[in-house]
This record gives structure tokens, C-alpha cells and sequence, in this order.
């Protein structure tokens, strides 16, 4: 295994003083450590992936230095434009060190969203032009890995990956918690948000441990599962399907559950649902200002004014809550939406919590069916 510490030090001696990037479970102790160990300056979470890629374009270009960009193989995506368009050799040919968690490396169990993810991880980097290794387990050969990584930097001025797979790192557990004042978990918020629904909304929940709460909160109370579309993958993206759907069914409430990383990864959308208006619309933010899913690294919504967005946006009314109560009175009350709801939680979930037992196409069946009727 490897010491975050050990991986931290030796990029730090080959000249990397910038870290971006979206955390991720696999990396959640590298994480963790550069968030402990590294001002905040000189370490910072964007909303996605691409912006990691383009904070640090803009550090080499003030600084000349060679910035790292860490992410989960899923952010690929988010990143692939400005690695193609802007870092790319035949465009502005950006030096830097990718460090990438391999979720569904192939021949590991893992959830079916990272199946294809994992598969087509390698085969991407070498499609995309970008030399890559498997990071090795040992410090010994990490340690060579690491300088022909800067080596190969230097050279041709590009940049150059570390895939790595799971349990690579030593454990290490963030000490820098920033303290949420809130008096309910996102668990008690989801199942309030549940107990005070009619029987005829439709459900969209984010990705991570939002969707595994729901579920199994469904569970709980004998609810079924039809109602919900569990968007397991696609982060930042359930806001737009829960519109793509309001719009289309004007005479049902369409309730988004949606978590602050996820809503500021694609914060778009808040605009064009306040644009749309659809008054079946209620948003409801579930604000702990972290990726509590992947370590619970801070996000920076505490520091933003979500409702003041929404209502900027053109949502017909925007609130922040933070007790059941409120949070009950908002889903009962018989308002014209596009609504939003911030609803501040404290972090972290139970140990036991569970994982869909349907797979996504049986969800999908199911929820067609239950909006259809
Ligand atoms: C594009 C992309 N980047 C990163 C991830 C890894 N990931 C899964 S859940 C999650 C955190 C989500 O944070 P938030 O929306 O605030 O919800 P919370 O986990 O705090 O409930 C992250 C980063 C992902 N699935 N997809």
C-alpha cells in the first residue's frame, strides 16, 4: 500500500505545489491528506473535473509549474473537452500529472455505473494520446514510476496519468472538518421530504449515498421503489432529467433530491430550470458541504448562496431550511414551483446502509411504469 503522505511528498519534490480536483473513494485517503496538508491556495475542489483541468492550466501558465489534477475514472468525461481542446499537444500542450481512481477496473465487482467506466478507462487515455501507468503498490517502484512520470512531463511537455486502483492508498482519515451547523442528517431529510410527498410524486435523486438512502428508506416504509429514479451515475445531472420529466408531465409534482457537489458540478441547469418554470418543480438541495459519499471533502456551498441563485434564476421561490419542521412544511404546501429547497444536513451516514437490489433497467421499467400511469 501507499502512504499519502509518500505520494504527496515525492510529486511535491519534483515540483507539483497545485492540486485540483473532484474527490473520489478510491483516492478519498490521497484526498484527504492534500486537503490536510496543503493550503487552500494550493488546493482546490471545483465544481468538476474539466475546471480541475482548467485551474490548472491557468496555475502552469502564471506559475510554469507542473499542477496535479486528481479524479474518479467517472470525471473522465467532465474533463475530456479541455484535455482534447485547450492541454492537448496539438493545441497549448499543458504539462500535468493526472492522478485517476479506477472504479470497475475489470475483473472487480463494482456497482454496474462504473462497469463500462472501468473497462474503457485505459483504452480512453490511450485513445486521448495521454501515456498512463497503473500506479504501483510499493513505494520503492511508485518512486521510479513517479520520476519517469516528471521525466516523460518534462520532455514532451504533456501530460501523463496514474490510474489507480482500489485500495491503493493507506487509510487516512481528513482531520480538517468544517463544522456544519445543522440539526438533521441527509437521511432525516430525505425521509421527511418522503413522509410529507403524495403518493403520485415522482422522485429524482442524485448520486452517491442520497439514492441508497432513498431506497432503502422505501424499503423501510413498505413504499416500493417505482417512484424513484435513482440517478447511480451522471453526477450533477438528476436536476435535468427531473425536468426533462416535469415538463412532459404537468399534472404530477416532480421532486429532485439533489446534494450541493452534485448541484454545483452542473449549476447550468439551475438556470434553465428557473428559464422553464415548470410550476411542478420542487428542487430540494440537501446541503452538508461536502462529497460526504467519496470521505466527505468540502465542497464550497456553505459559502454560497444556493437560494439566492435560484431565485435568480427565475425559481418562483427559493428558501434554506434546516429543521424537519420547515423542511415538512415546504413539501405540504400547495405553491407554485419551480421551487427550490436548501436543506442544511450534518455529514456522514450509517455504516450499514445498502445498495439497490434491482438493476438499473428493472429501476427504469418500474419508474416508467408509475410515471406512466
Ligand atoms: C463526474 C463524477 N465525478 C465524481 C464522482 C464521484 N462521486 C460520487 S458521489 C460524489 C459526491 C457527491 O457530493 P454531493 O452531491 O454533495 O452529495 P453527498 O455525497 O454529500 O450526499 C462524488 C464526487 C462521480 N460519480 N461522477
Amino acid at each position: 500500500m501507499i502512504e499519502p503522505s509518500f505520494f504527496f511528498e515525492q510529486v511535491k519534490k519534483n515540483g507539483t505545489d497545485f492540486f485540483a480536483g473532484v474527490p473520489d473513494s478510491l483516492l478519498k485517503n490521497l484526498c484527504a491528506y492534500i486537503t490536510d496538508n496543503e493550503s487552500d491556495e494550493r488546493h482546490i475542489i471545483p465544481a468538476n473535473e474539466g475546471s480541475a483541468v482548467a485551474l490548472a492550466t491557468g496555475h502552469h501558465l502564471a506559475t510554469g509549474s507542473i499542477p496535479l489534477v486528481y479524479m474518479q475514472n467517472s470525471g473522465i468525461g467532465n474533463a475530456v473537452n479541455p484535455l482534447l481542446s485547450l492541454v492537448d499537444s496539438d493545441v497549448y500542450r499543458i504539462p500535468m500529472v493526472l492522478v485517476i481512481g479506477w472504479r470497475g477496473e475489470p475483473g472487480k465487482k463494482d456497482e454496474p455505473q462504473h462497469v463500462t467506466q472501468g473497462r474503457l478507462t485505459c483504452p480512453l487515455l490511450e485513445t486521448m494520446g495521454i501515456p498512463y501507468v497503473v500506479m504501483a503498490e510499493d513505494h520503492d517502484s511508485l518512486k521510479k514510476q513517479i520520476d519517469d512520470c516528471y521525466r516523460s512531463i518534462r520532455e514532451t511537455g504533456r501530460p501523463f496519468a496514474f490510474v489507480v486502483k482500489k485500495d491503493s492508498f493507506a487509510p487516512y482519515s481528513l482531520q480538517k472538518n468544517i463544522p456544519v451547523t445543522a440539526e438533521m442528517t441527509r437521511e432525516t431529510a430525505i425521509e421527511t421530504v418522503l413522509l410529507a410527498s403524495r403518493s403520485d410524486d415522482i422522485f429524482v435523486s442524485t448520486t452517491g449515498m442520497a439514492s441508497r438512502e432513498l431506497y432503502e428508506l422505501r424499503e423501510k416504509h413498505g413504499m416500493g421503489h417505482g417512484k424513484d429514479f435513482l440517478t447511480v451515475g451522471s453526477m450533477g445531472h438528476a436536476s435535468q432529467i427531473a425536468l426533462g420529466i416535469a415538463l412532459e408531465k404537468k399534472n404530477r409534482r416532480v421532486v429532485c433530491i439533489d446534494g450541493d457537489g452534485a448541484a454545483l458540478m452542473q449549476m447550468g441547469g439551475l438556470a434553465l430550470i428557473g428559464e422553464r418554470k415548470p410550476e411542478n418543480y420542487i428542487h430540494v438541495v440537501i446541503n452538508n458541504g461536502a462529497h460526504d459519499s467519496v470521505g466527505g471533502q468540502p465542497t464550497i456551498a456553505l459559502s454560497v448562496d444556493l437560494a439566492g441563485i435560484a431565485k435568480a434564476c427565475g425559481y418562483a421561490s427559493a428558501v434554506q431550511v434546516a429543521s424537519p419542521e420547515d423542511l415538512r412544511a415546504e413539501l405540504e404546501k400547495n405553491a407554485a414551483g419551480p421551487r427550490l429547497v436548501e436543506v442544511r444536513v450534518l455529514k456522514g451516514a450509517r455504516k450499514d446502509l445498502g445498495r439497490p437490489k434491482e438493476s438499473p433497467q428493472e429501476n427504469k421499467q418500474a419508474f416508467m411504469q408509475f410515471v406512466a400511469e
